[in-house]
């Protein structure tokens, strides 16, 4: 080859690049047949055994000059390119994905609507203790022309010897002072032993982050016809709880609110961290509402004000955060629960950032 010139040396190089392209195009199609089939099959796309096998047939046929190392380095990249294309493809034909839909989903929660451009808010105890307990609060937000309260009956708490929940009678508590205020109820399911009696009393189910993957619950919230609430698991990804999601919408439900509650991180400032990217991001890649759980996510009573106001500006549908008559002497979470007073602040800080930025 000392005769040629260098240009005339690229002109082959950009002709061989061309025909590895047709090639590696031309293996992607039967790689995606291959696909197809398996999934039919039911069998798991990535099979190592099978890729051992190449790798080992090409090392014995590589004549060189190529070594060994850098043509299996360059095939594993082949390898692995195929595979990620058929994983696009199947985040995109999720049902939640905003790709499969692209108009917004808008939650109807006895004709309220979440995520039809203005923002809701979802308030309310920690957990339910009491009649006289809800209804002071749930008075506090029909005043302000509130349509949601939330409270917790069944309460996953990190120790089994914490407050566990009134249960039935919570429910049964706080249907009594949403009916005599005109709210809508949202209360966390923990089982799906639990859920049709549950019914008679909700009208959002909430599946809290420590039962995001808690896939029995997600099948069954998602075969019934209310409107489901899906907290973000503490060390979840978002493409885990997208396909938590999934679980849902799958059975036919699609009346469902992604939450981001804040995850588990290194800092301890404060309780979680919350993941504000995680919104916009959520709001892309599916056509769900989003909110934000500003209690849960920060734990800290002083900065609920900024971190709901950084929520709404980010794009979220709106934001849950926990209001108690007396924090000081509520069974959970007293440390991070607003009183009436703190709340009615936040509340009406909140209206005026939104009356400028709307
Ligand atoms: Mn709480």
């Amino acid at each position: 080859m000392g005769h040629l010139n260098l240009d005339e040396l690229r002109t082959k190089v950009n002709e061989l690049n061309t025909q590895i392209l047709d090639l590696i195009n031309e293996r992607t199609e039967i790689v995606q047949e291959i696909g197809k089939v398996k999934e039919k099959q039911g069998v798991n796309r990535y099979d190592p055994i099978r890729e051992r096998e190449m790798l080992n047939f090409l090392k014995e046929y590589n004549k060189g000059p190529l070594p060994n190392g850098v043509m299996e380095h360059i095939f594993k990249g082949i390898f692995m390119s195929a595979l990620e294309i058929q994983e696009d493809e199947q985040r995109n034909a999720l049902l939640v994905s905003r790709k499969k839909k692209s108009e917004d989903t808008i939650v109807n929660i006895n004709g309220q609507a979440i995520g039809n451009g203005r923002p809701s808010f979802i308030f309310g105890p920690c957990a339910v203790e009491s009649y006289e307990q809800v209804l002071t609060v749930a008075k506090e937000l029909q005043a302000k022309g509130q349509k949601l309260i939330r409270g917790g009956a069944y309460k996953p708490r990190t120790s089994p010897y914490d407050f566990q929940g009134l249960g039935l009678e919570g429910l049964k508590i706080l249907k009594r002072a949403a009916d005599e205020t005109g709210l809508a109820v949202v209360s966390e399911i923990v089982t799906p032993a639990h859920l049709e009696e549950a019914l008679d009393y909700i009208d959002v189910i909430q599946i809290g982050a420590r039962n995001m993957h808690n896939f029995e619950l997600l099948k069954e919230a998602g075969s019934v016809n209310k409107p489901v609430l899906l907290k973000r698991g503490l060390a979840a990804t978002l493409d885990e709880f997208i396909n938590a999601a999934e679980y849902i919408i799958s059975q036919g439900n699609d009346q469902i609110i992604l939450c981001e509650r804040g995850i588990r991180t290194y800092e301890r400032a404060t309780r979680n961290t919350l993941d504000i990217s995680a919104v916009p991001i959520l709001k892309q890649e599916t056509h769900l509402p989003v909110f934000v759980d500003v209690t849960h996510s920060t734990g800290r009573r002083d900065i609920l004000l900024p971190t709901a106001k950084a929520a709404l500006a980010v794009g979220a549908d709106g934001v849950m955060a926990e209001v108690h008559p007396d924090p000081a002497v509520a069974l959970s979470d007293s440390a991070q629960q607003m009183d009436l007073d703190q709340f009615d602040a936040f509340y009406s800080a909140l209206m005026d950032y939104l009356k400028v930025h709307a």
